[in-house]
């Protein structure tokens, strides 16, 4: 297939690796662990896996021989910028331990694993794939492991291919599962380790021994070119308000990071929204009130970051999707019938006053949108909602009736924007290359040292990646009790944005200048040749969260 000359460049780039685990090495073991929350519940659900230490690998005299292993790998859930560099550091991990190991790749996801469709990963085929963005090599795939039967229908092709590890490479949903498989293996006896590796781009797989999850540096340096490429436009021409929405389907790590890289005039955070208790028209006022003052110093342009779950976090907005979906639910053949002009009167009336006040005022479109998008659970599917045309039109209806209380007299034209999938796939920066390549060559050394249970962990990632700590976190000490389908359940807890946190107080330090003068930060491209401070710099998150700047 033909190449471009940065795939061709690119594909002889070497990631770079702690140095622990560039030679031969010893496993330290830390103190027994507890989990987050709720520990007399996790450790009876996990009475194997439960309390395991924290491992970190050490640089050592004593050269170990591995006797060769067959591992197997999957891709769960959402794309994320580096997931072929964590099969390239698996695969050259494995082989490096012995040279007769084998890798298998489970197809398009954990489906793959329990209807047994598989590949086996040959030098030939990771060499195909190093330093590229995507998950192409085997696709991934967003269906749940969760059940006994899907365990043991795993388990039968696992034997059949005498694997003996698996590495789940997936979010905090997926690593949860990874966990309870662990759990399951290890008490029937199936000599199946399985281990797992933190991937996401919303970067909310994260906590004091996960620094941060794959995927979330190239993807917003990526959102953040093209945000300082717009801002630009949106300086040079000074006529346009720029609406953007940002992926992340909960958190708002995406939008905070984008905005401390770019300076726009307006940044919501839904953490801060949800905190607050902000209703749809607070949101609303203070994008106006942001809009109104600007042009009272002539400037009729600027730009909004809007994060994709804002919706949810409004409360009001929870509270009327929970409605909704429970009406539309027990409703759904009767309003199948309702002519299109008339449904959304027709579910006005039957809602709560209070929710029918809301669902009225909302625009047209995005009215229809909650009421028509469901997802197989009968669920509304945030991300398809446009709420940044849904702030844009509501900001524009409020200033019109500034206008008329002469509040406010300026010139409002807006431009949309969604950037989601324009980043999952893009070619992992350095960052990410390395830091891939060095959890899945952790997650090899974890497999060599017969751990179960066990998320492959690369900590200090904001010194050089020589100086990198590599090791092994137990799953379980991640995990607290959710009520999820109104049953509690073990999860990994999802980190969102810490309001008390330094990336956001930075942020709410600076924001009233942001929002008042124009200071616009413009990132430009990924960049992989060159000076270190250029190509080699992670997220301003993960340095403020670590050194406080
Ligand atoms: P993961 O949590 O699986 O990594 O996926 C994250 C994400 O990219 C979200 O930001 C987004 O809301 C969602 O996936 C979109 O899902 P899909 O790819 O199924 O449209």
């Amino acid at each position: 297939m033909k190449k471009s000359a940065l795939q061709i460049a690119r594909a002889t780039y070497q990631p770079k690796l702690p140095k622990a685990l560039k030679g031969p090495m010893a496993l330290q073991e830390g103190a027994p662990t507890q989990s987050v929350a709720d520990q007399a519940e996790i450790q009876k659900l996990f009475p194997n896996t439960y309390g395991m230490p924290v491992l970190s690998f050490v640089a050592s005299n004593e050269t170990k021989t591995f006797p060769a292993i067959n591992a197997g790998v999957i891709l769960s859930g959402g794309q994320a910028p580096g997931g072929h560099n964590v099969i390239a550091g698996l695969f050259d991990g494995l082989k490096k331990m012995n040279k007769d190991s084998k890798l298998y790749g489970f197809l398009l996801g954990p489906g793959g694993l329990v209807d047994h469709k598989y590949i086996e990963l040959t030098a030939d085929i990771i060499d195909e794939y190093r330093n590229t963005g995507g998950f192409d090599i085997i696709g991934s795939g967003r269906t749940k492991l969760e059940t006994k039967e899907q365990f043991d229908k795993g388990l039968q092709i696992l034997n059949q291919l005498n694997i003996k590890a698996l590495v789940i490479i997936g979010g905090d949903d997926s690593n949860t599962n990874a966990c309870v498989l662990a759990e399951y293996y290890k008490a029937i006896n199936a000599g199946i380790q399985v281990i797992g590796c933190p991937k996401t781009i919303d970067g909310d797989l994260k906590n004091e021994m996960i620094e941060t999850s794959f995927g979330f540096d190239t993807a917003c340096k990526v959102y953040s070119e093209v945000i300082g490429n717009i801002q630009r436009d949106c300086n040079s021409a000074k006529k346009y308000w720029h609406f953007i929405k940002l992926m992340g389907r909960s958190a708002s790590h995406i939008a905070l990071e984008c905005a401390l890289q770019t300076q726009p005039n307006i940044a919501i955070i839904s953490e801060e929204v949800e905190a607050k208790q902000m209703t749809l028209d607070d949101v609303v006022n203070y994008i106006a009130g942001i809009v109104a003052a600007r042009a009272a110093e002539g400037n009729n342009f600027g730009t909004v970051l809007i994060p994709e779950g804002l919706i949810e976090f409004i409360p009001a907005m929870k509270k009327l999707i929970a409605e909704l979906n429970d009406f539309l639910a027990h409703n759904a053949e009767a309003f199948a019938q309702v002519e299109k002009a008339e449904q959304i009167n027709y579910i006005a009336k039957n809602l709560s006053a209070e929710n029918a006040a809301v669902y009225t005022s909302l625009p047209e479109g995005v009215a229809r949108q909650l009421s028509l998008d469901r997802d197989p659970h009968g669920n509304v599917q945030v991300s398809l909602i446009e709420t940044e045309k849904l702030l844009g039109e509501m900001v524009g209806r409020r200033l019109a009736e500034m206008k008329k209380a002469g509040q406010y007299n300026g010139k409002f034209s807006t431009q949309y924007h969604f950037f989601g999938y324009e980043g999952r796939c893009a070619a992992p920066s350095n960052f990410d290359a390395d830091y891939c390549y060095s959890l899945g060559y952790t997650a090899a050394m974890l497999i060599g040292e017969g751990k179960t249970g066990y998320m492959s962990s690369v900590r200090n990632t904001t010194q050089p990646a020589e100086e990198w700590i590599a090791g092994g976190v137990p799953v379980t000490m991640m995990m607290n009790m959710e009520r999820r389908h109104g049953e509690m359940k073990p999860v990994i807890q999802k980190a969102l944005v810490k309001l008390d946190g330094t990336p956001f107080k930075t942020l709410a330090a600076a924001r009233e200048q942001w929002a008042k003068e124009t200071c616009y930060m413009y990132p430009g491209p990924i960049q992989y040749f060159g000076p270190s401070e250029v190509c080699d710099q992670t997220t301003v998150t993960l340095q403020l969260e670590q050194n406080g700047k």
